[in-house]
């Protein structure tokens, strides 16, 4: 959960999503999430020709390969989860369909999390941490005090920070307590994916690092 790369193939402007995705492996992406969404998104046959294209670089990388939102697509690919948000069907059904697969869910506040918890989530994504103007849908800017509040109400599952999350900032999501952080600009629109991808990584590892000692 350190590094988690969400993207689809308009985050990737002139660059092949491919490349991207490549580049970010091997700069230390721990997760990838497939999210084709929004202008110029690709649908039905593309999607999921761009899906096994994506899939079969992780996998060569041995990184699980996750679905934004999309049931059927995940069935189809037989990807190694399915990431949803609030709006996606009762938790508890969708996991009864991926019983066997990663389940992610989005939460924005304590009530969300212990719920998703609650319908077996396998990780949260707590966002938005920062503002972004990657999601157009975006709900209010919590910060990293939202984790910490989850934190303190005892959830122990595994949580990323998304939303707005660059090097800079990584350090006060994980110090909320986050096991890593998502990202979506910070790693596509990098000028270099893998440079990108490494310095994010460090950042995170660094205050691991230090909370262990
Ligand atoms: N979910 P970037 S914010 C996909 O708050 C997504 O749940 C969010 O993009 C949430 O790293 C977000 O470029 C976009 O800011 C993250």
């Amino acid at each position: 959960m350190r590094l988690y790369l969400v993207m689809g193939s308009n985050n990737c402007h002139e660059e092949d999503p491919l490349t991207v995705l490549e580049g970010a492996l091997r700069g230390g992406v721990s997760l990838f999430q497939y999210r084709e969404k929004g202008t110029g998104a690709k649908s039905g046959q593309e999607k999921i020709v761009l899906g096994q294209a994506l899939m079969s670089r992780c996998r060569s990388f041995g990184v699980p390969f996750v679905v934004n939102d999309d049931v059927e697509l995940a069935l189809t690919l037989d990807a190694d989860g399915l990431h949803i948000g609030q709006e996606d069907g009762p938790i508890s059904i969708i996991r009864e369909k991926f019983a066997e697969k990663l389940l992610g869910v989005s939460v924005h506040n304590v009530i969300e999390a212990e719920e998703a918890v609650k319908c077996g989530a396998d990780y949260l994504g707590v966002g938005p941490m920062y503002f972004t103007s990657t999601k157009t849908d975006l709900h209010d800017v919590k910060g990293p005090d939202i984790i910490k509040e989850i934190r303190a109400a005892g959830i122990t599952l595994p949580i990323v920070g998304i939303g707005g999350i660059d090097k800079e900032r990584v350090a006060s999501v994980v110090e909320a307590g986050a096991d890593g952080v998502a990202v979506i600009s910070a790693i596509s629109q990098a000028p270099c994916p893998t440079a990108a991808a490494r310095e994010l990584l460090c950042a995170v590892e660094k205050v691991l690092h230090v909370a262990k000692k």
